[in-house]
């Protein structure tokens, strides 16, 4: 297989400074290489451009910096779309979690061009899907999961091509333990399929992960993975701007990339929120290289 690696170093989706760092130290635990130990063919497509949030007005206190992430975004949704027409695999490193609006505008593209579906497996501590009128923060990292759904601020959600990127009845969210009240109203009013850590403590990722995918598998063409490595668990990625305890430990995590993989149908997977300002001797960025590897194939025994 060909992969292409795209690099977005994106800050301003959220208060904390670092996470523009996060495709250095992915590139420095060995992306391209781990990659290439695998037999694909890596090519590196470098860093998207981010303007220094210095340079930039605020805009909205209830969306922060959103011209500068829209445009981004846009960016990155005809990087993404050149990666799949050129018959490669996106691998897309962050960057802050609002990249997703800007990858999965690409991915949807793609695909829908070609009358395809696309489903979603996104990993998170939190759901991601606030609006500017419920976000308590106004950051647009929270945002992303609502914005691809075809909710919220008009200019992100016209990002690529207007409105709903794909149908919430395609999305599986693993991982959340960190709620906040507009979300809980908006998860089941769109009718995502989430997965708390409750649930995971009680039916096991095993069978969570499998009913998810074999469900995508039956219903959609292709899949993207959006792994937020908060959605880890912080021993094994402590690198991250909000972190939450009680997080996936790392055998749970490598099984949903291997059970993702084995399907066939993965398209694409982006990896946010790796902030080496805030990691231990970048033990995030290797975690997180290490799940590209299983989701690309990688097995103990193969
Ligand atoms: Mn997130």
């Amino acid at each position: 297989m060909k992969v292409s690696i795209i690099g977005v170093p994106l800050d301003l989706g959220s208060d904390y400074q670092g996470a523009n760092l996060g495709p250095a130290a992915m590139r420095i635990a060995g992306l391209q290489e781990k990659i290439e130990e695998l037999g694909h063919e890596v090519t590196d497509l470098g860093d998207l451009c981010v303007p220094p949030r210095k340079n930039l007005s605020l805009g909205k206190p209830n969306a922060k910096f959103f011209d500068a992430i829209a445009k981004v975004a846009s960016d990155l949704c005809a990087r993404v779309e050149e990666a799949l027409n050129a018959e490669t695999f996106p691998v897309v490193v962050g960057g802050d979690h609002a990249m997703a609006i800007g990858t999965i505008a690409g991915v949807s593209r793609f695909f829908k061009r070609r009358g395809q579906k696309i489903g979603l497996i996104w990993i998170d501590a939190h759901a991601d899907i606030n609006t500017p009128d419920t976000s308590p923060s106004g950051n647009i990292h929270g945002m992303p999961l609502a914005t691809v759904l075809g909710m919220g601020l008009p200019e992100l959600v016209a990002v690529g091509e207007n409105g709903a990127k794909l149908s919430p009845e395609h999305v599986h969210l693993i991982g959340i333990r960190s709620v906040d009240k507009g979300e809980k109203t908006l998860l089941k009013k769109l009718g995502v399929n989430f997965y708390t850590m409750t649930d995971i403590d009680k039916r096991g990722i095993q069978e969570i992960i499998s009913k998810a995918v074999a469900h995508l598998v039956k219903s959609v063409d292709a899949i993207h993975i959006s792994l937020d490595l908060d959605g880890l668990d912080p021993d094994i990625a402590p690198g991250v701007a909000t972190p939450v305890k009680g997080g996936l430990d790392y055998r749970e995590s490598h099984l949903i990339m291997e059970t993702v993989a084995e399907t066939g149908k993965l398209a694409s997977m982006e990896i946010a929120e790796n902030n080496p300002i805030l990691d231990i001797r970048n033990r995030t960025a290797e975690t997180a290289v290490e799940l590209v590897q299983s989701a690309l194939g990688k097995r103990i025994v193969d």
